[in-house]
């Protein structure tokens, strides 16, 4: 017969054990929370700064024209991402998209329907946001700026509120009020500014147009002062063109409204549209500095980039909508003490649904395996630049009122292929024509090249629902 060493008749040997136990285990104890202690010092904060219209062209790092010294000092000691496209080209369906990691027709936000956010991802919770995401893990949420999608406490934000100043003012300052309040920083942090800048009406104070007297802007080569009437010149419904014009400067110059638009116009709008962004850079900078001081920006994983882009006059158009370059693609960087790589420009295209998983990822938040996105986590914390997507979607649709109707397209590195809802296309080479005024598609050596894109845009059809018919 066995006999255990608990049966054991010596009581002082096994009060011994007894205690040596408890000791390693109070140890093992002391370790495992030291442990998290560490994991959650180590996990980052997240600034995300997030402009509203701001084309790619108008930062300077991009445009030597544009006086942004605070936000090239960022990006110049981060990673730029040079080709980044919106998932959407309008501000409510691109910030849903954004905020859920999937394309509009997949979360069923599109266009400026912010009726249909609240229903779903607020009221019947079908996804969670990124705040939801990091709320759920810890992180102390906060929400300053536009929303567009309703109150952001609704959808995960624990802390701010909605500003609608178009000066971003308030927005600002509530930023900087939080960073004051007292254990400010003892839990890891999401700041999400959500600027208003540089969407109309522009509102430039005098000191921020000063910085642009006695420039000559150059109109863009692809210039025009009215669209021409192709279908993906549209950005209403088909056939109808609302191009939003330069009368909203209200606070500014009663400019003639358009189009068409006159090149000395169109000049005066991009002079109090740069002034309105090197405001905003001198907000960012204040901001920066602030942080700084707290000694937490060495912590802090700071994201920039806009909800999508604008025209200057570009084919003959404002505002955005359609699937060119200047409404599709995005000012964008990622600064962190962390990162490597930093000052350089990563040259393969990447998608505004990135920034979800990215964040998840350098927060040690595991990925669901629903998202559209992709981690750039290797592009940040390695030398990998290896490429993340072969190519990126961008959708603009049911701006007409039906899920289906409007523009799509797919970018890769070089090209791009436009599909509207009449069934029009375009393809362009952007190497050789970054400003998108050689439509290829009748071109007859490029039938296998537009073949494969129109697979690869079948394909995103198949994933993210689109609702049009394809021929
Ligand atoms: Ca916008």
């Amino acid at each position: 017969m066995s006999i255990s060493f608990w049966q054991s008749p010596a009581p002082a040997v096994r009060k011994l054990f007894k205690m040596a136990v408890g000791c390693f285990s109070f140890f093992l104890l002391l370790s495992s929370c030291a442990e998290r202690a560490q994991q959650k010092t180590d996990r980052p904060n997240f600034l995300v700064i997030f402009t509203d219209d701001q084309t790619y062209r108008a930062i300077g790092y991009n445009n030597k024209l544009v006086k942004t010294p605070n936000l090239d000092a960022l990006a110049g000691q981060g990673i730029i991402f040079d080709k980044a496209f919106t998932a959407s080209p309008i501000c409510v369906a691109s910030r849903a998209s954004i905020l859920t990691g999937l394309y509009p027709q997949k979360n069923g936000t599109v266009a400026l329907n912010t009726h249909s956010f609240i229903q779903r991802e607020v009221k019947e919770r079908q996804y969670k946001t990124l705040a939801h995401f990091l709320a759920d893990a810890g992180y102390a949420t906060y929400f300053s700026g536009k929303s567009h999608l309703g109150d952001p406490r609704d959808y995960g934000f624990l802390f701010g509120e909605e500003s609608t100043d178009f000066t971003d003012t308030p927005s600002f300052r509530k930023v900087a009020d939080f960073i004051k309040e007292p254990g400010f920083g003892e839990k890891p942090y999401l700041i999400w500014l959500a600027a208003k800048q540089p969407h109309l009406p522009l509102k430039p104070q005098q000191q921020w147009i000063d910085l642009y007297e006695g420039v000559d802007f150059p109109l863009a080569p692809n210039f025009r002062e009215s669209p021409l009437r192709e279908s993906f010149f549209n950005q209403g419904l088909p056939g109808e063109n609302l191009y939003l014009n330069s009368d909203y400067t209200d606070n500014y110059k009663n400019l003639s409204a358009g189009p068409p638009r006159s090149p000395e116009t169109i000049k005066e709008f991009v002079k109090a549209y740069y002034a309105t962004i090197s405001h905003l850079d001198a907000q960012v900078g204040a901001l920066i500095r602030q942080l700084r001081l707290t000694g937490k920006l060495e912590n802090t994983i700071v994201i920039f980039l806009s909800d999508n882009g604008y025209f200057l006059g570009n084919h003959g158009l404002g505002n955005k909508i359609t699937m060119h370059e200047e409404s599709v693609r995005v000012p964008f960087f990622i600064y962190g003490d962390r990162l490597k790589n930093k000052g350089t420009r990563f040259e393969q295209v990447v998608s505004s649904l990135d920034v979800l998983p990215t964040v998840l990822d350098l927060a040690g938040i595991p990925l669901p395996d629903y998202l559209h996105g992709k981690s750039l986590k290797n592009v940040l914390l390695s030398d990998d630049s290896s490429q993340i997507h072969d190519y990126v979607v961008s959708e603009c649709t049911g701006v007409g009122g039906q899920l289906g109707q409007g523009h799509r397209m797919v970018r890769n590195r070089n090209w791009k292929y436009i599909l509207s809802d009449t069934n029009q296309e375009a393809l362009y080479n952007l190497e050789e024509d970054p400003y998108e005024l050689n439509n290829l598609i009748g071109v007859k050596e490029y039938g296998s090249l537009i073949a494969r894109l129109k697979k690869d845009l079948a394909d995103w059809k198949s994933l993210a629902g689109d609702k049009k018919e394809y021929h």
